[in-house]
């Protein structure tokens, strides 16, 4: 893999046929050591995360998992942008390969054809407000050619979309070198517009009426804007704005 010498700033690259999960080993260097921008993949993962306890299956070596350890020098309330990044990186990276139309559904779908093709978890390991490390964890499916039955009504894969087989390290570097562009721009420049427009432009979210799930209650609401941070801005039935920082939107038919 080029990636030391394609502009981005992975100093290490861990590469694994096998391992419970790339976010949990790039945790553990988190944890264990002072090194940054570190890249771990791995072929297959047996215990692949999602959000909120879900799992992530990834059992083939047909998609690219992966995780970056970082350690920004942010406060923990911007650690959902490093996501957007994440998003929008995955985006702009897949359309440089694949004639797709690739839809964002808020915060952490990839989504073609309204099927989903990559998510994005983010963890933060953070103290007295201050970000220890953050492991922002990739999963895109690439060459796949189906699923297991629990998951194969809403999955899709790059390969089942386009017809088009494509060696993962191609999208993997490209995903890295633009997900270290919009990274350095917003830590370097403060500069997140570009990563804001890409979500925006690209949301199946917005526009339309979502369901907000929030611990103990589901509200419907209309979808109208993503504001400066990059958060959702929805207006319930009563004409009432308020802002969904993070958690779970369901939208019928994704
Ligand atoms: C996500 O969670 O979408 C985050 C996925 C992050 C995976 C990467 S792979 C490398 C790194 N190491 C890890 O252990 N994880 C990261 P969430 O929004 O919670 O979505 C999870 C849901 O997506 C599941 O409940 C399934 O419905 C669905 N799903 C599971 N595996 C899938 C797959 N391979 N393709 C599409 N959908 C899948």
């Amino acid at each position: 893999l080029l990636l030391k010498s394609k502009g981005s700033n992975v100093e290490e690259v861990f590469y694994f046929d096998s391992i419970n999960s790339t976010n949990e080993y790039a945790k553990e260097i988190g944890r264990n050591s002072n090194m940054e921008n570190v890249l771990v993949i791995s072929d297959i993962q047996t215990d692949g995360k999602g959000r909120l306890g879900r799992k992530w299956l990834s059992s083939e070596s047909s998609g690219v998992w992966m995780s970056l350890l970082l350690k920004p020098n942010l406060n923990p309330t911007d650690a959902s942008k490093i996501t957007q990044i994440a998003s929008a990186a995955i985006v702009t990276a897949i359309e440089e390969f694949y004639n797709l139309n690739v839809g964002i559904k808020w915060p952490n779908d990839i989504i073609i054809n309204g099927k989903k093709i990559a998510g994005v978890l983010t963890e933060m390991n953070s103290e007295l407000g201050e970000i220890n490390f953050i492991v922002v964890g990739i999963g895109i499916n690439v060459n796949t050619k189906s699923f297991p039955e629990e998951i194969s009504d809403i999955a899709s894969s790059l390969f089942l979309e386009s017809g088009l087989e494509i060696d993962r390290k191609k999208i993997i570097e490209k995903v890295i070198y633009y997900f270290y562009k919009f990274y350095n721009e917003y830590i370097k420049n403060k500069e997140f517009n570009e990563v804001l427009d890409i979500n925006k432009k690209k949301s199946v979210t917005l526009n339309r009426d979502v369901f907000i799930i929030r611990r103990n209650e589901t509200f419907e609401a209309y979808a109208y804007d993503l504001n400066r941070d990059g958060e959702l801005m929805v207006r319930d039935k009563d004409g009432k704005e308020s802002v969904v920082f993070y958690g779970e939107v369901s939208i019928r038919g994704v």
